[in-house]
Formats: structure tokens, sequence, C-alpha cells
């Protein structure tokens, strides 16, 4: 009888008002009469989450009862942004929603952003993660997300002279997307020691005693399927101190101080996400939060797994683990102890059980990014791990010795524990270990890592326990929620939606490539979110963009391998020729805005600078009166993925420039062009298979390769027959000069080049690099090859959509099939 009074999607208009309205009044305690934006958002939100929680329930539901394989994404990051729009969009009743608001007096898209983005991700790994969970749901497989519900996300980012400056997010004042299951709870301990017996039978048995203890509370997060029931779960866990409250005992012996610390203590463990992207500085309190979360979610899992009762072998068969890059790789040694130390097994059994049940994916090979520990670290912390690992390391090292007998220097780069002063563990190498398969995010990446970085494991295990999956994004969040227009005009010319779960159906659009009014169409839809854009920017930080100038854009986390720097050194330069210009030839010149944002890790200081620099030219150039509309320099502070789903579908042109080899994937790349936009970029990541699918004469790349690299690096660090770029020289000068303001607060830029060795070889591609951007000119001037150009592209982009990658880690690693609901 109960199944008559469960939520229904919205009939109508008027149904979603009902819905609002009682929110408002009941919910939220307010009267419809003082009903602001920010009340018709959490209203709109909440009568959205009813029609959720009810697919919601119903998936976990037929999960747990069919009892298939489920998949777990284990990431330290997911970079969700904004729910309304997505779950509107997905659930298929947005355009009931705007009737029904526009009705009330409210602009649907004022509503949507009164929302706080959930930003608890630095970049591209934690976004894919977000990405990946849009199309597990959306193709129907069984599969959780886990990670950390943290209380600060990454930082907001204020411009303020010119320089970043870090401000809080605190985000979750407000969040209808959480629900807190404090029934579902993890004790989690840290700290203490081992003690080593033997049980009835004589077996040894390791018992890990005393130390302290933190308690997980599970938050979990709906997560839609687009054009299906399909909701899965993303569990986020909160720490908190084990006793509930602070310490009885010390409150009431008058210890009020230290039983309030020890309750901050443990609530410090998810208080915030650590802001570094590609750089690991070994911090206690990350290495806590690694394991917390990992601890936490494995229990869960494992719990989840005893309900079957079935035997322990068949546990890979029930459950596949994906580690987001070496982040949660603890999860191989938790699973390890809690087969051998609680539930008993064999050490052997139990590691063929852990090594079937995980796969590593690899997403850098910038050394500085890849994770170790220090030995003395993790025997504090976790001394029962260390053993395990100690014990890992011994069995596999025993196993390359017998097939590689007498090599004492292969041992020594792959053993796990690198014998440094004080030994540090190499988070990789266990990961590699420890899984049945290990994959890179791109072509190229995945061939560099089985050459460089992993090329002694590729001997040990053979070709075949690496592989590629290359990166995909979610076509619902980046082109249909986005770029709305764009998504209705495709619909119009391939027959319906379709294409927004078969991504390969844009191919369609070629026939429809000479249509002229569909062409105007195309070009009317850009221009319209340049004028949006240019608002933004006009409103926001004061400077007047034309639209019809050429929007040139590279939004990304700033770090010295992206070369954003370089992309700064070519606006110069741009100037610099503008200036030496006569009137008349000036005329004729193509006009330009370039747009940069992103955040600087707090403590790159570099970064920082080349923020400074972006924002020194701009104020020169933006006012030099001579210049006007030919070029103009914009810092959009605060980029996040509220920003990015306004920036990427009113690029022109966008860059994605990092010297060849050193981006793993990059994934706005597909994002830009999936919008229209044409790219200016090295032969680096995905880049290479993007101009694959979308033929050469649609993209514009430069540089040297990848493969050349080493030999350059060589040359500027022992001389050779290097020479700094003479343009770039000019550009040097002219900073020299003091036309940028003080010359002192850009000299680490440019001797990073002139004089340190030029690490990232901006000088050795800034010759092509501005050819380069004269053919971008050159193209631009001819609208109708552009929109050619940026019609075809589109067309070619199904190969990137995450549901095609999606479907390959499930058949080729997790092993999964998807389990539909009746609908
Ligand atoms: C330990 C500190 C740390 C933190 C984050 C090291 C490394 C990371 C990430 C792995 C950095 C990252 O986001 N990598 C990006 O992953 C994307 C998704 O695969 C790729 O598209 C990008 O090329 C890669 O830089």
């Amino acid at each position: 009888t109960w199944r008559k009074h469960q939520a229904k999607p919205f009939a109508d208009k008027d149904g979603f008002q009902r819905e609002l309205v009682r929110h408002v009044e009941t919910t939220l305690a307010r009267s419809m009469f003082n009903c602001d934006e920010s009340a018709a958002y959490s209203a709109c939100a909440l009568a959205f989450r009813d029609r959720l929680v009810y697919d919601w329930n119903r998936t976990q539901q037929r999960q747990t009862l069919a009892d298939a394989k489920r998949v777990y994404y284990l990431s330290l990051e997911f970079l969700m942004g904004r729910a309304l729009d997505n779950a509107m969009l997905n659930i298929g009743q947005k355009d009931i929603a705007k009737a029904g608001l526009a009705e009330l007096g409210f602009r649907i898209e004022d509503v949507i952003e009164q929302e706080n983005d959930a930003a608890l991700g630095n970049g591209g790994l934690g976004r894919l993660a977000a990405c990946f969970l849009d199309s597990l749901a959306t193709l129907n497989y069984p599969a959780w997300g886990y990670g950390l519900r943290y209380r600060y996300g990454i930082f907001k980012q204020e411009i303020i002279d010119g320089y970043q400056v870090e401000v809080p997010d605190y985000w979750l004042d407000f969040n209808p997307w959480e629900f807190p299951r404090h029934d579902v709870t993890v004790d989690i301990q840290f700290y203490g020691h081992v003690v080593k017996t033997t049980d009835e039978n004589g077996r040894v048995v390791h018992r890990w005693e005393g130390g302290e203890t933190v308690k997980a509370v599970a938050y979990d997060v709906p997560i839609p399927g687009y054009g299906t029931s399909t909701t899965n779960n993303l569990r986020l866990w909160s720490s908190k101190a084990a006793s509930g409250e602070f310490d009885f005992q010390k409150f009431n012996n008058g210890d009020y101080e230290s039983s309030v610390a020890d309750q901050q203590r443990a609530e410090t463990i998810s208080a915030v996400l650590y802001p570094n992207d590609n750089l690991d500085r070994g911090k206690e309190l990350r290495l806590k939060q690694q394991y917390f979360w990992v601890a936490a979610s494995l229990y869960d899992i494992v719990r989840r797994f005893k309900k079957s009762k079935r035997p322990w072998k068949e546990f890979p068969d029930q459950v596949a683990i994906q580690l987001n890059d070496t982040h949660p790789t603890l999860a191989i040694v938790e699973l390890q102890r809690i087969l051998v130390d609680i539930e008993g097994l064999g050490w052997d059994e139990a590691w063929d059980i852990v090594t079937r049940t995980f796969g590593y994916t690899n997403h850098t090979v910038l050394p500085e990014a890849l994770e170790k520990w220090s030995v003395p670290l993790v025997q504090h912390l976790l001394p029962r791990h260390l053993q395990i690992i100690y014990d890992i390391n011994l069995f596999f090292l025993q196993s390359v010795e017998r097939q590689f007998p007498n090599d004492r220097d292969l041992l020594r780069r792959v053993s796990i524990i690198e014998e440094t002063n004080p030994k540090m563990i190499r988070m990789a190498h266990l990961a590699i270990v420890g899984s049945h398969k290990v994959n890179g995010v791109a072509e190229l990446h995945s061939d560099l890592i089985k050459t460089t970085i992993f090329k002694d494991f590729v001997d040990i295990y053979g070709p075949d326990k690496f592989t590629n999956v290359t990166n995909g994004i979610t076509p619902r969040r980046w082109l249909h929620q986005a770029n709305p227009r764009l998504s209705e005009l495709i619909a119009s010319k391939t027959g319906g939606y379709g294409f927004l779960t078969d991504l390969t159906q844009l191919n369609k659009l070629e026939l429809h490539v000479n249509d002229a009014d569909f062409r105007r169409e195309w070009a009317e839809i850009k221009f319209n979110n340049k004028v949006r854009l240019a608002k933004y920017i006009k409103d926001t930080l004061g400077i007047a963009v034309n639209p019809n100038a050429l929007f040139d854009v590279q939004v990304k986390r700033i770090h010295e391998y992206k070369r954003q720097q370089m992309n700064i050194f070519g606006a110069i330069h741009r100037y610099l020729t503008l200036k030496e210009m006569t009137p008349e030839e000036r005329a004729k010149q193509q006009p330009r805005v370039s747009i940069f944002g992103g955040k600087a890790a707090p403590g790159y200081w570099m970064a920082k600078q080349i923020i400074h620099l972006i924002n020194a030219v701009g104020e020169v150039v933006n006012n030099d009166k001579e210049i006007g509309d030919l070029l103009k320099v914009v810092f959009i502070p605060d980029y996040n993925v509220s920003k990015a789903e306004m920036i990427i579908p009113a690029s022109d042109i966008s860059e994605h420039i990092s010297t060849a080899g050193t981006e793993a994937s990059g994934t706005s790349n597909m994002k830009f062009v999936l919008n229209g936009g044409l790219i200016i970029g090295t032969c680096d990541g995905a880049n290479i298979e993007i101009t694959r699918e979308i033929g050469d004469e649609n993209i514009f790349l430069f540089g040297n390769l990848a493969e050349n690299v080493e030999d350059l690096r060589h040359a500027h660090t022992y001389g050779g027959d290097w020479t700094l770029d003479p343009s770039l020289a000019r550009v040097f000068e002219e900073i020299e000069r003091g036309t940028f303001g003080n010359p002192q607060d850009f000299a680490a830029i440019i001797s990073a080049v002139r004089d340190h060795g030029d690490y990232y070889l901006v000088s050795d591609d800034f010759h092509s690099y501005l050819e380069t951007h004269k053919l971008v000119d050159e193209a631009y001037r001819d609208k109708e090859g552009w929109t050619t150009k940026s019609i075809l592209s589109v067309a070619r982009m199904g190969f990137f959509s995450s549901d095609r990658c999606i479907n390959e880690y499930a058949e080729g690693i997790w092993n999964i099939e998807p389990l539909k609901g009746e609908e």
C-alpha cells in the first residue's frame, strides 16, 4: 500500500510549484512573500532532491538484490561543481522547473547560480572522477564513489594588486545534496604498536593495539544518471572524535581545554583539501587523510561483502576497486591486513584476492608528483601496515630475483622501499605490485610510463598488465548543460538528443556542414556565448572586450609545465609588434582577447609570479589607447567548474601548450573542441588523439616532440648549439625595461628560461608558437573556413565521451555489467 505514496516525477509546472511552495513554507519555514532567490534555490533543490531519493533507494535495493559485481572508485578528489542544473537535466524536467520558477518571478539561471560549487578537487584528476560518476550512473553500472567530505574545498582565489590571495571555501552551510548517515560509522585506529603472538593452532598472529581512535561518519550524495532511473551513491567520510563528543572523563576532571583539543584534532582530518596539484609534500596530516578514508571505505566494502556469506575467494568476483592515482594505495595494504590479521586467511591466498581486486590509474609522470612516504612516519602512524609493506616487498623482490638472478641494480630500482635516508616507500611501486591492471590516461602517456618510469615493471610482469584508457568527459554537463543552445541545434540536425548518450552520433553533423542556415546558427551561438562572457568580464573586472575579437583562452591550474608563461610572453610579443606598426598596418590586424584563468598552489611561488605577470601585462595593454580592441589581456579570478561552464563555450581558440611529454592527457582540450572551439597545442597528451580524430587540418599543432625533449634539455644544461630565441629576448628586454612595472618582480620567470636551463623548453618552442599564432589569425579572418573547421571538429569528437572511457574500464579492468531497472 505504501507504494502509492512514493514520489513521482512532477506531472507539470503546477505540480513542481506545489512542491516548491511546500518546501518554502514547511522545510524552510518561510513565507512565499519573502522568498528570495536563495530560498527559491533551496526549495527548488529540495523538490528535485525528493525525486532523486526515490530512484536512489530503488537503485541501491536493486543492486543489493541482484548481488552483482560493483566497482568502487576511490578518489581523494571529486570536483563535482553544482548539482541542481545537472539533476534537473538528468531527470529531464528542467523545462518544467523553468516555467514554474518564471511564473513565480524567478529566472532559472539566477536560481541555479545561488548554489556553491562542490569544489572537492584541484583540477583534472578530480573533475575526471566527477565525469566518471556521471557516466557510471548513465550507463547503469553498479558503482560507488568513495572520498572525503572536506569542510573546506579548494580555496577561492582573489586577485589583489595583481597577486593571488587565497580565501577559505566554506561551502557546507546549506548543502541539500548530502545525507548524513550517523548510523554508518567506522572507528579508525592510528599509532599504537604490534603484538606478535600465536593462536591455539600455533599460527603466528599480529595484533595492532593501543594508539588512538577517530570516528568516520558517512555522508551520502546521490548521483543521478541521464535519462535513466539509476542513481548511484557517492559516499564521503567525515571525521569526528571517537567518543562522539569531547572526552567526558577529562571534561569532568576540569581538563576542558584538552578535551576540546582532542575533538578538534579528530575533526582536522577531514577539514581541508590539500591544494597541491602535481606536487607531493609528504605531510603527516595528508597521510592521515589517506588512511582514514581508505580504512573506512574498505571496512564498508568488506562489511557489505560479508553479508552475502560468500567464500573469500569470491571477493574479486563481487568487488572491483579502482585507485585514482596512488593516493589510496594504502587500500592494498589494508585489505591484506583485514584478510590475514582479522579474517585469518593465509598470506598467499589473501594476496591473490588483493591483486585480483585492485586496478591503478596513473595520472602524471612528473617526478615531483610521485608519492613517497617516509618509513619512520609510516612506522609511527601505521606500525602494522609498515610490516605488511615490508613483507609485500620481500616476496616481490624474491620473485624478481628468481626471474632475473644476480641483477642487484634491478632489485634496487623496482624495490617498494627506496634506500635513502630516511628510507622512503614508493607508492606507485606498491600500487603496481598490488594491482592486476595499471593504466595511463592517453596513448602517449600510457606509452611513456611503459618506457620510462615503469619500464622495469613491464619487463617483470609482461606488457599485458599495462594498458591505456584515454580519458573522456561527460557530454551532459560539458555540452548539454554548459551550452544548451548548441545542444538544441545539434539535436535538431541529428534526430533528437540521442547523441548525449551515444556521442558518436555527432558524426551526422558532417552531412549539414554546407547547410547555410545551420552554419549561420552555429556561428551565432558561439557569438552569443562570447557576448555573455564579455558581459561577465565587464561586470566583474570593468574591462570592455569586443565579442567580435578572437577569444583566445587558457584556463587550467597554473604550472610551469603547462607554460602559461609562454602564452603571456606571446601576448607581450603581439603587443610590441602592434606598437611598432603604423595606424594603417594596425587597422588590418585581427583583434584578440587573451583570457587566462587558474589557481596556483599556495606554496608554488613561481606560479604566483606568473599570475602577477599576466595581470601586470593586462594593466598596461588594456589601458593603451593606441591598442584599443586590438589586444586585451584578461585574468578571470577563481576559475572553477561553474566558471568553466561559462568560459569554455565562449572560446574561439584555447591553448593546450604543455612541454611535450608532460601533460598526461588534459581533459579541457576535449571540452573546448566539443563546444566548437579550435585548439592551439603541442603534441602532448590527448591532443594527439584529438588530432587523429578531427583531422590535422582542424587543429593548430606546434613545437618539439616528446622524443626530443631529453636532448634539448641536455643542450641547455651542457652548452651545445642553444641560443635564446630572438623574439623572446626582445620580450625579456621589454619586461626588464620596466614596461610592466618593477622588473624585479619578474626576474625569476625570465631567468628560469634564460639562465637556469629552461627546463620546460619555452625558448625552443617559442618561434613555432608565434608562427602558429599567425596561422590562427589568418584562419580566423576566413570566417567560413573557421566555421567549417568548428563543425567538422565537433562532428568527430564522439570518441571523447566518458561513456566510451567507462565502458573500456568496465570491460577491460573491472569486469562489471550494467544493471538496469524497468524505467
Ligand atoms: C601528491 C600530490 C598530487 C596531487 C594531485 C600529485 C598528483 C596529482 C594529480 C595526479 C594531478 C592531476 O590532476 N593530473 C591530471 O590528471 C588528469 C586526469 O587524468 C589529466 O588529464 C591531466 O593531464 C593530469 O595532469
